[in-house]
């Protein structure tokens, strides 16, 4: 296996420094388990399920590979203090946080000896992190599929990297080992891939959402919610054609709202890919294969090497 040894995969005890998005619905147990049997570290997206879910959700990872395995939390979820407080009794070690300021959760994790990762998006939250206690951070550019920021993964990079001593995980826009070798030169430690893990074969995310993703083009994918101020990156379709009609109507957000209720589920699980959400980064058009998770992580690596051989 090729070796790539950074402050990240020291820090959190992994063989290769690929992390693997916490992405609602489909990021469960099979997905993260797999990863982490990788040598990457798989994560469960707590979304907006209640905290037996996730506990569930890690018990059933534990089973398939003795790796460690971490915990997103959406701060944004109904459930964010009883999963954040699942995540202490089940000592999880690694716990990513995302589309908000997880400080209130800070000193109860770290004194659980967990290791606390904030997805930001600017470079203030990256220090108001780094202030509060924070292990690393991962730097998440607009690329990315679901709730995104403004800055773009190049652009946001190497500012944090400059403002933190903490190390620095890039996501936004990476799906092959030149995307990682690019972030290494911006200054990371690490990445963060989500939609090429969401085609993985251990994704138990329904065929036809793997299809929308494979068929992607560069441009296929459009920014809802802009409007109302909670954007969400995901690939066109019926759903989003209507939804951004009506934000440039200026249709209020309650309304808006009943068009999405449910949605990521539909698309999902019942592989409603007209209606649904079918949320995915810019990098879907360069995904053109399903693989598993092993085989993904070598590939990506073994480019990886390549590349940084060179430089
Ligand atoms: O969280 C994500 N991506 C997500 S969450 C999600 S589920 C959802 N569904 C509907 C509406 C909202 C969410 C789908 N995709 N990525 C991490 C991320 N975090 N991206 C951007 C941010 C972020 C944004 C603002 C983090 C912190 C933040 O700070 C605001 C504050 O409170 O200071």
């Amino acid at each position: 296996m090729s070796q790539l040894k950074t402050k990240i995969t020291d820090l959190l005890k992994i063989e290769v420094p690929i992390i693997q998005g916490g992405m609602a619905w489909v990021a469960e147990h099979h997905l993260a388990a797999a990863v982490s049997a990788a040598g990457g570290l798989g994560i469960i997206g707590a979304a907006n399920a209640p905290a037996d879910w996730v506990r569930g959700e890690i018990c059933k990872a534990r089973e398939i590979t003795d790796k460690p395995i971490g915990v997103n939390v959406m701060l944004l979820s109904p459930y964010a203090d009883e999963v954040a407080q699942v995540l202490v009794e089940e000592k999880v070690p690694v716990i990513t946080t995302g589309a908000g300021n997880p400080g209130k959760y800070m000193e109860m994790w770290k004194t659980a000896g967990s290791k606390v990762i904030p997805v930001v998006a600017s470079v203030a939250l990256a220090r108001m992190m780094e202030r509060g206690g924070a292990d690393a951070v991962i730097a998440e550019g607009t690329e990315s599929g679901g709730h995104i920021g403004a800055a773009t993964t190049m652009t946001l990079v190497p500012q944090v990297v400059d403002a933190v001593q903490v190390p620095v995980i890039a996501a936004g826009g990476i799906g092959d080992g030149r995307g990682i070798a690019a972030a290494f030169m911006l200054g990371a430690d690490a990445v963060q891939i989500g939609t090429r893990f969401v085609v993985a074969k251990e994704s138990i995310c329904h065929s036809n959402y793997k299809e929308r993703i494979l068929k992607a083009k560069d441009i296929d994918s459009a920014v809802t919610g802009r409007s109302h101020g909670h954007p969400i990156r995901q690939l066109r379709n019926q759903m989003t054609k209507e939804y951004i009609q009506k934000e440039q109507e200026g249709v209020p957000f309650e309304e808006l709202e009943l068009l999405t209720v449910g949605s990521l589920r539909n698309a999902v699980i019942d592989g409603d890919v007209k209606h649904g959400t079918v949320m995915a980064g810019q990098i879907a058009g360069l995904i053109k294969k399903e693989q598993t998770c092993k085989e993904m992580i070598e590939e990506m690596m073994k480019e990886t090497i390549t590349l940084m051989q060179g430089v």
